[in-house]
């Protein structure tokens, strides 16, 4: 009774549930929080900045951080944890060379006290690109398989089509409402 009761109180309430948007600097992350901004009903706010919006997606709101990817900005991800309910990590699926960084900062993710409850979702990104590694690729590379308590799923995607990032969202929400 008690989860029902909350169920239709966050539905009436529309409240908004903390998304983060991560990942090394050129992987797509402003062109896919833009892209989720394009095709819905939206409206930003801009006293807070031009990294956060409000995205609406099948009447459920997110609040959106898009972070800055670039080495002397990974450290203060930190800062945008606090009450974050799923991170999405973006990848460019081209760039073999910085997986191994992205893997260690989802290492370090995965063991924050604040993200203990956090579920991820992984774009892989760029896939219109010739010879770019495949999501089932990434996953291995990444050790996907090895994170036993955090939920995670792993979309391909193109975000200058916005091919598979609804699918993306639409897992996001399927396992909002199991929850
Ligand atoms: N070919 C291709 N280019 C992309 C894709 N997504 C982003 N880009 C390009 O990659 C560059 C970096 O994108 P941006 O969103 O600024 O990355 P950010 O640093 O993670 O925010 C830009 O030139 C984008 O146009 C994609 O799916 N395919
Ligand atoms: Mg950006």
């Amino acid at each position: 009774m008690g989860i029902l009761f909350s169920k239709l109180w966050s539905l009436f309430t529309n409240e908004e549930h903390k998304v983060i948007i991560v990942g090394l600097d050129n992987a797509g992350k402003t062109t896919i929080l833009y892209q989720f901004l394009m095709n819905e009903v939206v409206h930003t706010s801009p006293t807070i900045g031009s990294n956060v919006e409000e995205v609406v997606w099948k009447n459920i709101h997110f609040l959106m951080w898009d972070i800055g990817g670039q080495e002397t900005l990974r450290s203060a991800w930190n800062t945008y944890y606090t009450n974050t309910e799923f991170i999405i990590i973006v990848i460019d699926s081209t760039d073999r060379e910085r997986l191994s960084l992205t893997k260690e900062e989802l290492t370090k993710m995965m063991h924050h006290e604040d993200l203990r409850k956090t579920s991820v979702l992984v774009f892989a990104n760029k896939q219109d690109i010739k010879g770019c590694m495949s999501a089932a690729e990434i996953s291995q590379q990444l050790s996907l398989t090895s994170i036993k308590d955090h939920v995670w799923h792993i979309q391909g995607c193109c975000a200058l089509t916005g091919e598979g990032l609804y699918q993306g969202l639409e897992w996001i929400t399927n396992h909002l409402k199991k929850r």
